[in-house]
């Protein structure tokens, strides 16, 4: 592979939001250079999302990727919500009037991506070392790297900073420019992927007096489990036994009795954290997906606002290079917030209903109960949490 010394839009990042610009923007003709600090098999083996919200699967048919997804997704019109030993069952398909989410993981989209990407001949530099990008708030920004020993400069017209939570992306713009929104959960997440078949058809989210548990999947036959942890604990110091028992005490009585427990393929602790920087632009640089928020892992937003913020990018940077038209890209930032703010807003309240906060007392324990009950009696309440779940539109 020769490494290009200019393209129109380079991407820092061959993540999901990454790799989907470069196909959205192939498809209208835009060049694009996408460096990627790991390897290839490194970015195709993380275990992460699981759940897309309807507006993503249409973004990726639109984008041409979605033919294996179309074939092995599970559609899911509803979702369970479990407190104790109670559940509730949240139809998506009646109270959002037919919407509903695919069961499709993440691992597999970005496999499809990277198929994509190798089918156009598209080049993805993968261990890009030492990514700087320069002149981002000029008129010629421009990215070096370090491949195979050798420094690199590319030249672009705009930067797409879609390299995650720990890139470089963020970190070039000014301190005083961006603002920086954050709340930190005092617990984490561990998860075990497993090839048993599920506990249950749909997703579980579980609030329980022993912590939050959560019974997702990624097909038929492989289930992905998660339980609330602290955040000292290490994944190697959870056998599978470990994790199975604990797993069975923090769901209700008759969905533990049923569980499939068997060998670990993958586990793993994840921090929660709520995050959130603004503008999501600095001059030609524009930041999407976790490099520019995070979202707690409980409502699945994170991968699916990664998708809403590549549709805006890549609409305005098609209307940019196609029609000299920039107001696309003078309203990303504002645009891609209002919808990102709502998705914080719906993960932060799931995360604080279901999960255990023992610092906030019997009052906080109470006020959890009342929130179950209400969410149980009120079809209000469930359609609320229904067309969030789905996923707003965009
Ligand atoms: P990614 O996936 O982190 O990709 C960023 C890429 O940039 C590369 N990179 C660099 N490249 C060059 N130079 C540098 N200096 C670089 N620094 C980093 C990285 O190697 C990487 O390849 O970000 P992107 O594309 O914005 O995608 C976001 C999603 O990955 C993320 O929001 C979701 O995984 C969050 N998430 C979930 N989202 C959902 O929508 N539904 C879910 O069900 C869901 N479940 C989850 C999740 C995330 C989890 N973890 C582990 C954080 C469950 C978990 C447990
Ligand atoms: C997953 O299957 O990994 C998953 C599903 C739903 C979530 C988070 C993670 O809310």
């Amino acid at each position: 592979m020769t490494i290009p010394d200019k393209t129109q839009v380079l991407i820092v990042g061959g993540g999901p939001a990454g790799l989907l610009l470069a196909q959205l923007l192939h498809r209208e003709g835009v060049d694009t250079v996408v460096l990627e600090r790991r390897a290839r098999d490194y970015v195709l083996s993380r275990i992460r999302a699981g759940v897309l919200e309807q507006g993503t699967v249409d973004l990726l048919r639109r984008a041409g990727v979605a033919s294996r997804l179309d074939r092995e997704g599970l559609l899911h019109t509803g979702v369970e919500i479990a407190f104790h030993d109670e559940r509730l069952r949240i139809d998506l398909d009646d109270l959002t009037g037919g919407r509903s989410v695919t069961v499709y993981g993440q691992t597999e989209v970005t496999a499809d991506l990277y198929a994509a990407r190798d089918a156009m001949n598209g080049v993805v530099v993968h261990e890009a070392e030492d990514v700087a990008l320069h002149d981002v708030d000029g008129s010629s920004p421009y990215a070096t790297f370090r491949k195979d020993g050798t420094t690199h400069r590319i030249d672009c017209a705009f930067i797409a900073g879609c390299d995650g939570f720990h890139g470089v992306a963020r970190a070039t713009i000014p301190a005083d420019i961006l603002k920086t929104y954050e709340l930190v959960y005092p617990f984490g997440w561990l998860g075990v992927l497993s090839d048993v078949p599920p506990v249950h058809d749909e997703l579980i989210y579980a609030g329980h007096e022993n912590g939050f548990a959560l019974c997702s999947m990624r097909s038929l036959t492989r289930s992905r489990y998660y339980i609330q942890c602290s955040l000292d604990e290490k994944a190697e110091d959870w056998s599978d036994d470990r994790f199975w028992a604990a797993l069975a005490a923090h769901l209700p009585r008759d969905v533990a009795a049923r569980l499939t427990t068997g060998p670990s393929i993958e586990k793993s602790i994840a921090p929660l954290r709520s995050f959130v920087v603004e503008p999501m632009r600095h001059g030609r640089l524009f930041l999407a997906g976790d490099a520019a928020h995070i979202v707690p892992p409980t409502g699945a937003k994170g991968l699916n606002l990664a998708a809403s913020d590549i549709h805006y990018l890549s609409e305005a940077l098609v209307a940019h290079f196609t029609r000299q038209d920039d107001k696309g890209l003078e309203t990303y930032s504002a645009r891609a917030l209002a919808r990102v703010w709502k998705a914080e807003r719906f993960s932060w309240w799931m995360t604080t209903a279901l999960h255990r906060f023992p610092e906030k007392g019997a009052f906080g324990a109470r006020l959890q109960q009342a929130e179950f009950d209400y969410l149980a009696s009120s079809r209000a309440a469930q359609q609320s949490l229904a067309e969030n779940y789905v996923g707003l539109p965009f």
